[in-house]
């Protein structure tokens, strides 16, 4: 189960991070800072070599433990290969869990996947989006737990 790779991955850094990382990302207000996508209500743009992409999730709300589909448009850009998304925690080291895209129609790719439900309770995912010729496109975003 993912649960257990979370949870595994995720004693030590447990230990450390919800007293240090963890404090600091509640107390001094970080958390909204870094946030970078409104994966809740929108699909997010990101400018790259001179075209753009959109990333976006499905279904909204985008919950964990729930089956995802995870959604990536190339407009102006050309890819060499199908996007690979990481999906991990900004300050938690997590276990690996990684959505690989396929080409679906012309510029748009889509893959299924699951975010985990962190045991420390933070909400703040990170999606790391490699686009196979171009670099990688980086989206923090806020999750819900049931
Ligand atoms: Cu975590």
């Amino acid at each position: 189960m993912k649960v257990c790779t979370c949870l595994v991955s995720s004693i030590f850094v447990l230990m450390f991070s919800v007293y240090s990382a963890g404090a600091a990302f509640a107390s001094d207000g970080k958390t909204e800072g870094i946030i970078n996508c409104d994966i809740q209500n929108q699909p997010c743009v990101r400018q790259v070599a001179g075209g753009r992409i959109t990333f976006d999730i499905r279904p909204k709300p985008v919950k964990a433990m729930a089956d995802l589909t995870f959604e990536v448009k190339a407009e102006g850009v050309n890819l060499s290969g199908p996007p690979v998304i990481d999906l991990g925690m900004p300050g938690m080291k997590m276990g690996p869990n990684q959505v690989k895209l396929k080409m679906t129609d012309t510029g748009l790719y889509q893959g299924t996947g699951i975010i985990v439900r962190c045991p420390s309770g933070r909400t703040l995912w990170q999606a790391t989006v490699h686009l196979p010729g171009i670099g990688d496109a980086e989206f923090v975003f806020d999750v819900v737990y049931d």
